[in-house]
């Protein structure tokens, strides 16, 4: 999985390897379980990573192991060589998700193998329902840098992604609207993304909004969402192909709450999930 430059030397030292958040090991038989592994498709949701490890076991031919590990914090699938595994909300949970699951593939030996999160986000400018596969992650500054406090100090991150893999993902979309876009990463889904329906009286008018938005659709970007910066930084950093792929529920330019139904936001959130079922499909198979 990593190379020795990036793996972290000084696990050397511990004795045991404790995944808190994945209630899991390194004395446990991570090989046995997990390194086969070439996927690990990432959700906010456990309900959502549940859904996916059933749809993805009837469609590949494989049984559903799982939940592996503890449930509290997250929860993880194995489905043949797919993990469907839940990540919580934003980029602290996030990362934490990353940080673990990347020790246990390497603990696993496992060797090549891409990470996709299948989200969904707000729309920029385009139809709620269009699945967007990020080309760029870019900051609420629009810029493409992950900006991380570390001993006190603001750390800067590339954030560059495998275009190979969006592209190769957008072509298995079959009759699904998905295109290419920026994607921008927020550490808030209320003033952080510029809505006009938080609790709180905001420190800007609608028309500071708009052309906040209107900016950020002028570079390129066509989705919003809560952690495209972290994830694109940590797989650059560790040398793992990565990719996202979000469903839009809205369009930012024209509206602020989500109101689409249950049933139709499910559908919204399958349908990015089937394009990266496809994909996974054609490189089984392929
Ligand atoms: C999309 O949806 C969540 C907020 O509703 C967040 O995790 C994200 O990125
Ligand atoms: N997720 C977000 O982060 N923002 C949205 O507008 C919708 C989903």
């Amino acid at each position: 999985m990593l190379s020795e430059t990036v793996w972290n030397s000084n696990l050397k030292e511990l004795k045991i390897d404790y995944l808190y958040h994945l209630g899991l090991d390194n004395t446990e038989d991570l090989k046995g379980t997990f390194k086969d592994t070439r996927f690990v498709c990432m959700f906010g949701s456990a309900l959502r990573a549940e859904m996916f490890a059933k749809k993805a076991g009837k469609q590949l031919g494989f049984t559903v192991e799982g939940p592996i590990g503890k449930t509290e914090r997250f929860s993880l699938y194995k489905i043949g060589p797919v993990i469907s595994v839940s990540h919580g909300m934003g980029m602290p949970s996030l990362l934490i998700l990353l940080h673990e699951i990347t020790k246990l593939l390497q603990y696993a030996e496992a060797i090549d193998v891409a990470y996709i999160r299948i989200g969904t986000c707000g729309g920029v400018g385009i139809e709620p329902g269009t699945v967007v596969i990020t080309t760029e992650a870019v900051n609420e500054k629009l810029e493409a840098v992950f900006e991380h406090m570390e001993l006190g100090k603001v750390r800067r991150y590339i954030t560059k992604l495998d275009n190979k893999l969006a592209e190769s993902i957008l072509k298995s979309a079959g009759d699904i609207k998905a295109v290419l876009g920026k994607t921008m990463g927020t550490d808030d889904f209320y003033e952080g993304q510029g809505r006009l329906d938080g609790a709180l009286q905001p420190r800007y008018k609608a028309e500071e909004k708009m052309e906040y938005l209107k900016k950020a659709a002028e570079i390129g970007v066509l989705n919003i969402e809560m952690e495209a910066t972290a994830f694109a930084t940590f797989c650059s950093r560790a040398d793992i192909t990565g990719a996202i792929v979000d469903a839009a529920l809205l369009d930012r330019l024209k509206v602020d709450q989500i109101y689409v139904g249950k049933e139709e936001l499910a559908g919204f959130s399958e349908k990015a999930q089937q394009v990266v079922l496809n994909y996974i499909k054609s490189k089984i198979n392929g």
